[in-house]
């Protein structure tokens, strides 16, 4: 099934001709109504009437996140304050908010492209979905929702967390879909595991997973464990939310809604776009926003584009899974590392459960140093002494020979380590950089 083949399946000629007509717009919209872009244009020499081509949104600014930071709240608003309907906001790190503002005609396009993505995951009427991605300010839970009402299935906005609840919900009432982060996601499966509950005697068929970064081996340990298929989600609050892409029936790389969200590529350090199939930071320009549009907005997301037509009928761009954020890149001692890299090595082994931590910290030399922690299967905790020294051995080694790294090994307790409801922190960075 595919929600909008008109959109979705049309050739590449037709849809640029689109999406250059809906730039220009976008162009004269921030143009007139926000300072912030008119100065950056003038400052660069560029007017709208200079789009001619999609290729020419290379003569736009970027924006970058920390310009997002600086006219919170309203200093990107491209309309009048009364137009807007909802607010959501990502609270990151660093403290102050990132704000995505939406007029009514932004959730309508949020709705059509979060109802893409169920269809890709196989959603339709009749399904139930058990959605317990976060409501309130994280866009996650509402984008989900108004995707649901979109296709006609049936939601339960259990938002996440509660986890016995969770299931006896998804047991009462035949829950077909689950949305969720990845990490929760094994934590359900945990859960269910150690109080009765057999995965394999729910209706669950599938399940849209993001808003974090997971990997391939993550995704079969969820099949395996959830008995669904898996299928991996992505979006940012600035952009809209979720929605943005997400994988089709073949797992094989997200389709992006490139006629709403235009998909560059670039390599970080010098700004400058890269071929497809290169790795590079993801950057967006929303093409048909209307309250806090951005133009070439750089997201830290690293990953690579590829174009041609799926087997599933799709023509829209795929963006394949994410490896990371640049801001997530560890740099041990001169060798860059990405948790999800450390992630691909400790899935694979079967002592071990799916859940771990890594601390950096700066060690008595003064040089980086990382510590993995990693969870060990009940049956295999109790194993003497040099079971244990064996396995510490061998994922230094797996790390040292894969990755180039040197990390201290910590086999933890089963359960030692924090589950979460929403995102999981994966790195705790205790260097004060
Ligand atoms: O996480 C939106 C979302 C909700 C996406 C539900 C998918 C499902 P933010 O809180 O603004 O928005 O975080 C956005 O999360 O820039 C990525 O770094 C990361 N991220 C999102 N989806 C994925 C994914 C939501 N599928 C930031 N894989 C993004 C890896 C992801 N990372």
């Amino acid at each position: 099934m595919i929600w909008n083949s008109q959109a979705e399946c049309m050739g590449q000629r037709e849809r640029e001709a689109g999406q250059v007509e809906s730039l220009r717009k976008l162009a004269e919209h921030v143009y007139k109504n926000v300072p912030f872009y008119k100065n950056k244009f003038d400052q660069m020499g560029v007017k709208p009437a200079d789009i001619q081509s999609i290729s020419d949104i290379v003569k736009l600014p970027f924006t970058s996140k920390d310009e997002l930071r600086e006219t919170y709240p309203y200093g990107l608003l491209a309309v009048d304050e009364s137009e807007l309907v909802e607010i959501h906001m990502s609270s990151g790190t660093t403290g102050t908010p990132v704000l995505e503002a939406y007029t009514q005609k932004d959730i309508d396009t949020w709705s059509e492209a979060m109802a893409r993505c169920l269809t890709m995951a196989g959603v339709g009427k009749g399904d139930v979905i058990q959605n317990a991605y976060g409501y309130g300010l994280f866009t996650g839970g509402l984008g989900v929702h108004y995707g649901a009402r979109a296709v006609g299935a049936n939601l339960i906005p259990i938002s996440g967390g509660n986890t016995q609840k969770q299931l006896q919900v998804m047991q009462d009432f035949n829950s077909t879909f689950l949305t969720c982060t990845p990490s929760y996601s094994l934590f359900i499966a945990e859960y269910a595991r150690e109080n009765g509950y057999d995965m394999s005697k729910m209706a669950l068929r599938g399940g849209a997973f993001g808003a974090e970064p997971w990997t391939d081996d993550m995704r079969k340990e969820m099949e395996v464990q959830l008995h669904l298929k898996a299928y991996d989600i992505y979006g940012l609050t600035e952009i809209t939310g979720p929605g943005v892409a997400n994988e089709c029936e073949c797992q094989d790389g997200l389709h992006v809604q490139e006629d709403f969200f235009y998909p560059e590529i670039i390599n970080p350090e010098t700004g400058e776009p890269v071929a497809d199939g290169e790795k590079g930071e993801l950057v967006f320009t929303t093409l048909l926003k209307t309250g806090t549009p951005l133009i070439r907005y750089r997201t830290r997301d690293i990953t690579t584009l590829s174009r041609g037509t799926c087997s599933c009928g799709r023509t829209t761009v795929k963006m394949h899974r994410l490896m990371g954020r640049t801001d997530d890149m560890l740099i041990i001692r001169g060798v860059n590392v990405f948790p999800t890299q450390i992630e691909e090595i400790l899935v694979q082994l079967e002592e071990t459960e799916p859940h771990y931590q890594i601390v950096v910290d700066r060690g008595q030399t003064h040089l980086d140093e990382i510590e993995v922690w990693v969870e060990i299967k009940e049956k295999f905790f109790f194993d003497e002494t040099k079971g244990m020294e064996h396995l510490r051995t061998k994922i230094k080694g797996e790390m040292k020979s894969r990755l180039g790294i040197n990390p201290i090994i910590k086999l933890v307790e089963p359960k030692t380590i924090e589950r979460s409801i929403g995102k999981a922190k994966r790195v705790i960075d205790k260097r004060n950089l």
